[in-house]
């Protein structure tokens, strides 16, 4: 097992890192920039290297600081985090040139999945089911661009092999629209990605977004740990996740989680990764794959009692992974509320001092947050400050204490959204489960004020 690892991140997924690391005997050592000085696990750390100004590109983005902290302080790996470095498959490859091991998949495993196309090619040659479409970048030729689309059969989605997480996509109706919208995707995606190739998908209308987990080590051994359903986000930000995802037959499920086994076995793949799916009129449909820990894992790591984070700990040091999927059960129901710095229901960022936090606790809650009174979150990131995580035997249950969880929450001094959550948790289409991926924005329009 390593001795000493480095946490190339910040905020509430740091300090859930040094957490893991704690458990696990291993020295952590933090880095941070400017802005960021007086975090809560910079405080709790044995060893911590500021490794820039507040701006990312030059401190969390910033690949040659990151290492060289590695390197002075003796560190024998690099956990990415999620966010910043972590989907770079360069850094992973200078991360492992300096003689580091990154806490991830391999560098051409990150590569593969960074381009959709490739993503894609890999999920169907490995019998993963995914969205019928292009089968790879689409051609130059018009004609063979409106055959294609044709045979999907219209509406189409054009996306961006460079793209991902809603950037670079354009969903066309008609085939008039049809050659004019590649032409504007292809310029766009050749601009804010270095790659103009596009792929072409038959376009879901009302799907929901599950995503499932698998952890893999470097023995060939895989496992899946369920499904998370991801289906409550605005502008592609997730607010609210839960697991298992509502009224999804379990079998399929299971069906579709050994195909990712199989898939990750085919392509070595290694450390925590999530397969993203639409579901829609009870099929799958994979989208994408994330090749890092997610925000979201807490729910996971709640109905599995697996440490995701140690796990990939764990794999990364050459252990196999400590767990057969035969061992892997789902017990019970677990909700996350993303707790943000912003305002509730117009959603404009809401830094500055907090000056009164009072996290909630009980039976089955848990808060993943650095934040403590008079911290003071900087402008600089993203605007989640943590994370509410409850788990119930039933649904029913888990709603029941994240509000229990929410009414007890107190934070001054900063807007959150908490209580957005607080009504979404008594709305009577979410306490039914299963509302797809519009629903929020939806929800937002009719409750405008
Ligand atoms: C889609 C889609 C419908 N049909 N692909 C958006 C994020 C990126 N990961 C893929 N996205 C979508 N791809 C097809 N063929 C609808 C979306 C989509 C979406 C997906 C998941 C969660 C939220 C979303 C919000 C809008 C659109």
């Amino acid at each position: 097992m390593f001795k000493k690892i480095l946490i190339a991140n910040r905020g509430e997924i740091a300090l859930r890192i040094q957490r893991a690391c704690r458990e696990l005997g291993i020295k952590a050592v933090m880095v941070y920039s400017e802005a960021d000085r007086d975090a809560k696990y910079v405080k709790l750390a044995e060893e911590a290297v500021c490794i820039g100004p507040a701006q990312s590109t030059l401190s969390y983005l910033n690949m040659p600081a990151i290492i060289s902290a590695a390197e002075v302080t003796d560190a024998e790996a690099i956990h990415p985090g999620y966010g910043f470095l972590s989907e770079n498959a360069d850094f992973a490859e200078r991360v492992e040139k300096s003689g580091f091991q990154f806490i991830g998949p391999t560098p051409e495993s990150i590569r593969i999945m960074g381009d959709k196309v490739s993503a894609k090619q890999a999920m169907i040659r490995a019998g993963v089911p995914c969205v019928p479409g292009s089968e790879g970048e689409l051609p130059d030729d018009p004609v063979q661009i409106r055959r294609m689309a044709k045979a999907v059969g219209y509406p189409v989605i054009i996306k961006a092999a460079g793209g991902g997480g809603g950037r670079g996509m354009r969903v066309v109706h008609t085939e008039a629209a049809l050659i004019n919208a590649v032409a504007m995707t292809k310029a766009e995606a050749g601009a804010a990605f270095g790659n103009p190739a596009v792929y072409m998908e038959k376009f879901l209308q009302n799907p929901r977004h599950i995503e499932i987990q698998i952890l893999a080590d470097k023995h060939k051994n895989a496992v899946y740990l369920g499904e998370r359903d991801c289906s409550m986000q605005r502008r592609h930000q997730k607010i609210l996740e839960e697991a298992p995802a509502p009224g999804i037959n379990r079998k399929l499920i299971d069906r579709v989680g050994e195909r990712c086994v199989n898939a990750c076995k085919k392509i070595g793949y290694r450390g925590a990764g999530t397969f993203e799916f639409l579901y829609e009129d009870g099929e799958f449909y994979f989208i994408e794959m994330n090749t890092r820990v997610q925000v979201e894992h807490p729910v996971t790591e709640m109905v599995t009692g697996i440490d995701i984070v140690k796990t990939q700990i764990m794999v990364a040091a050459g252990e196999k992974l400590p767990f057969t999927q035969r061992q892997i059960g789902v017990r019970g129901h677990a909700i996350e509320c993303r707790i943000n710095a912003e305002d509730p229901y117009k959603f404009i960022p809401s830094p500055g001092r907090v000056t009164m936090w009072h996290a909630p606790g009980g039976p089955g809650v848990r808060v993943d947050s650095h934040v403590y009174t008079n911290y003071f979150v900087p402008p600089n990131y993203d605007s989640m400050v943590g994370k509410i995580i409850v788990h119930g035997d039933t649904r029913e249950q888990a709603m029941a204490r994240m509000r229990t969880a929410l009414a007890e929450t107190v934070v001054e001094g900063i807007n959150t959204n908490i209580p957005l959550h607080r009504e979404l948790l008594v709305d009577a289409k979410f306490m039914d489960g299963g509302t797809n991926i519009h629903y929020l924005e939806q929800w937002l329009e009719q409750h405008k004020r």
